[in-house]
């Protein structure tokens, strides 16, 4: 409880957009590893569905050998698997990209963890069996609208290849931190697709096709590239596994302090296996200090980490902080830059005043 003359204050989702709603975590004030629902960050690309729920039924169908109709009581009759999950949108950090770039212009908090269960979507596949054409499977959501550039209506659909389809880690998820998952973020069904950017993990999932080409949705074919050119399409591939990545949680940037011991906070993520260090520098990234990681550095989880921090002399300071993964990337000094502002994972950087 707090002091009992002061009211309570609690920390609020960041509104970027109302509608479609599109709002940011305030990462700077999560404590450890599992974002409630209410400060989970909210992306849409339409308004939100409408459809009666109960009434829901999965459908598999295209190339298969015996096309089904999952209900919801035998999705949750199967097998499950229960995962934590980092979900990060591909353009979370976009407002820090220079040259500027256009889109939503996130901060650092177009990300949350928390933890999913659900059927490993292999085991409904087992159940109908994929034809030796079959290549990407499909995955429609139940929202559907307009796109900025033209008036179709198009549906939020997106495809993954068949290896990381059939991945024993990509679930069709049905509750979220032990609870049904909020509507907002899926209700009944969302795919869950631990270690890309969370483009890839479709809410309210109304339909899966089984096709044997590449699937070319706007979603899929204009949206979630990377484009490295700003005048032409040249170079370019698609949006898929979350970059080594870190975030300052503590102190937040700008912030004026004394002389005194600090504890920098933050975490660090990647799609990648796991977090296999966290360094932070004072001096500009010329010398690297190692930070204590405080929780075990796991699969598709971000770590936290700290750092006992002695400053004693008054001025300006640089802080850094760098994640190293344990297939070896680590963050990259300056963005790769696109035009679509996707996968910033740049070393980050905040600066702080002693006085
Ligand atoms: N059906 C559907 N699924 C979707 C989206 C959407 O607009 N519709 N947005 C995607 C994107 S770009 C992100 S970042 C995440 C956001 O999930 P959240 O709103 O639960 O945080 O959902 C993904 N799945
Ligand atoms: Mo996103």
């Amino acid at each position: 409880m707090s002091n009992s003359h002061q009211p309570e204050v609690r920390p609020y989702l960041i509104t970027k957009k109302l509608v479609p709603e599109n709002q940011e975590t305030p990462i700077h004030f999560i404590n450890g590893d599992i974002v409630s629902n209410r400060l989970f960050f909210r992306r849409n690309h339409f308004p939100y569905p409408r459809f009666a729920s109960s009434f829901y039924f999965l459908p598999i169908e295209g190339l298969v050998h015996n096309p089904k109709v999952f209900s919801l009581q035998q999705i949750y009759s199967l097998p499950s698997k229960t995962i934590k999950v980092v979900l990060e949108c591909s353009g979370d950090k976009r407002e820090l990209f220079n040259p500027k770039v256009y889109g939503e212009q996130w901060g650092k908090g177009a990300i949350s963890q928390g933890i999913w269960k659900g059927v490993p979507l292999r085991s409904l596949l087992a159940h109908t069996g994929l034809l030796d054409t079959a290549k990407e499977i499909v995955f429609e959501g139940h929202d559907y609208g307009e796109r900025p550039d033209s008036s179709q209506l198009y549906r939020f659909s997106r495809s993954l290849p068949i290896e990381k389809a059939l991945d024993p880690d990509t679930i069709i998820a049905y509750e979220y931190n032990n609870q049904p998952i909020p509507f907002k973020h899926g209700f009944p069904l969302r795919l869950i697709v631990p270690g890309w950017y969370a483009m890839a993990s479709v809410k309210w999932v109304k339909k899966i096709i089984v096709i044997d080409k590449e699937f070319k949705g706007p979603f899929q074919a204009d949206d979630y590239v990377y484009y490295p050119n700003k005048e032409n399409d040249s170079g370019k591939f698609p949006v898929t596994t979350n970059n080594v990545n870190s975030t300052i949680k503590y102190p937040l940037n700008r912030k004026l302090l004394h002389s005194g011991v600090y504890e920098i906070t933050g975490i660090a993520w990647t799609g990648n296996g796991h977090i296999a260090k966290v360094e932070i520098s004072f001096d500009g990234g010329q010398t690297w200090a190692t930070c204590q990681l405080t929780s075990s550095s796991k699969k598709y989880a971000w770590v936290c980490w700290n750092y006992k921090w002695e400053v004693l002399k008054k001025g300006e300071y640089n802080i850094l902080s760098k994640a190293t993964d344990s297939k070896g990337n680590v963050q990259p000094l300056e963005p790769m830059w696109n035009r679509k502002g996707y996968g910033y994972n740049a070393i980050d950087r905040i600066k702080v005043k002693i006085e």
